[in-house]
């Protein structure tokens, strides 16, 4: 199977090359990454050597380079790139218009164009918007995003829905909950909050830190995306979650506890605006058409993945006193006065 896996160089994409490097043998893996901020070939160091990998610097963006690759006969095309930090498009939503919309309909465009058999676009359970205290979200729930970002990846699942239904182009939409594992990012916030604890500096939480996310880890969410992509049934979108809610104060507990650091690290800032209150996904439709159900608990994943940041410094102190300094200056400013 030839497979182009877009975005790879980032956090999910690249577990999802690794993944299938290892356990599909016969498969072939060209990457097209634009290598943002956010995208780091020391993801994939331990792949770069595989005869069977192949990295092209690009951007999604970039309709003929897209139409040239694709001339190679894909069996399928994975779409993991994005700008993927919502914070980042609260303070400005450009990029994530350029590459979550345009971005995925020149992909779009170009699968059509060369009848690539089978199209996933990984998206996320954002796009349905915030829940109440009860509830989840099915596959049939409303689309109603909230963040610029939720907005641009909503718009990106309703241009696959509309290829599918004018075109016949057989793709798949997947709407996943928030991913943590090794390779994230650590603007996201349980790399955030562990790295910051290693180092004995402020958690921010922001607001009451009561807000809920479903997680779940990337191993897992890699697992269902490989079943999708192999049975999975073109024109339909499936949730995929962890079943497993957690208030964000918690996760920061956890993660205190497991470093032996005290609750005090813990500094409440201002919210973040339109914060949405809670995500919980139904994810029956995946359980009874492929038989897949997330295998990692979230006190064993994320003991792990504290492990894993904990064994890989060099990177991820890089990525801080790289160019996200600034980012991270701007964004929380001196946290020392915070309240605890
Ligand atoms: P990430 O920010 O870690 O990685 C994104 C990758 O896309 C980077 O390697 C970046 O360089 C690349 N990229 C950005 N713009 C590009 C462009 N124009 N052309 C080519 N490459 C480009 O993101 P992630 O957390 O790995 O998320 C991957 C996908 O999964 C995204 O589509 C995101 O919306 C979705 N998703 C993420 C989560 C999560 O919890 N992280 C949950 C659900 C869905
Ligand atoms: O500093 C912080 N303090 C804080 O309290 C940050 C960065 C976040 N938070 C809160 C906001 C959210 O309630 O933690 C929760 C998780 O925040 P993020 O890690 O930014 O994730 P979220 O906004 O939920 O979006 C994520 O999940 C869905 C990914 O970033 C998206 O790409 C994915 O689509």
């Amino acid at each position: 199977m030839r497979i182009l896996v877009t975005g790879g160089a980032g956090f999910i994409g690249s577990n999802f090359i690794r993944h299938l490097l290892a356990t599909e043998p016969s498969c072939r893996v060209v990457n097209l990454d634009k290598l943002t901020y956010a995208g780091n070939l020391e993801n994939l160091a331990d792949v770069e050597r595989d005869p069977r990998y192949r990295f092209v610097k690009g951007s999604i963006c970039d309709a003929t380079l897209v139409d040239e690759l694709l001339k190679e006969e894909f069996d399928a095309l994975m779409n993991f790139a994005a700008e993927s930090h919502v914070d980042r498009s609260i303070q400005d939503a450009r990029a994530f218009v350029e590459t979550n919309v345009l971005g995925t309909q020149v992909i779009l465009e170009a699968c059509r164009r060369h009848r690539i058999p089978r199209m996933v676009q990984v998206s996320t359970d954002e796009v349905y918007g915030s829940l109440g205290p009860s509830g989840r979200f099915t596959e049939e729930s409303p689309l109603r995003p909230n963040s610029p970002y939720a907005a641009s990846k909503a718009a990106a699942d309703l241009l696959a829905a509309a290829y599918f239904r004018t075109y016949g182009l057989p793709v798949i939409v997947t709407r996943s909950s928030n991913n943590y594992g090794p390779h994230q990012f650590p603007e996201k916030v349980i790399p955030l909050f562990i790295t910051n604890a290693l180092v004995g500096e402020p958690l921010p939480l922001y607001g009451d830190g009561l807000y809920v996310r479903d997680w779940l880890h990337v191993q897992d969410h890699c697992e269902a995306l490989a079943l999708i992509l192999k049975n999975g049934v073109s024109g339909e979108i499936y949730n995929i979650g962890g079943n497993c809610e957690w208030a964000n104060i918690d996760v920061a507990r956890f993660i205190l506890r497991i470093l032996g650091k005290p609750d005090a690290l813990i500094a409440h800032v201002k919210d973040r605006l339109g914060h949405d209150r809670r995500y919980a996904l139904d994810t029956s439709k995946l359980e009874q058409a492929l038989g897949w159900s997330p295998r990692i608990p979230f006190e064993t994943g994320l003991t792990k993945t504290v492990g894993w940041y904990r064994g890989h410094m060099t990177w991820w102190t890089r990525i801080k006193e790289g160019a996200y300094r600034e980012y991270y200056q701007q964004t929380y400013g001196d946290l020392s006065h915070a309240s605890q």
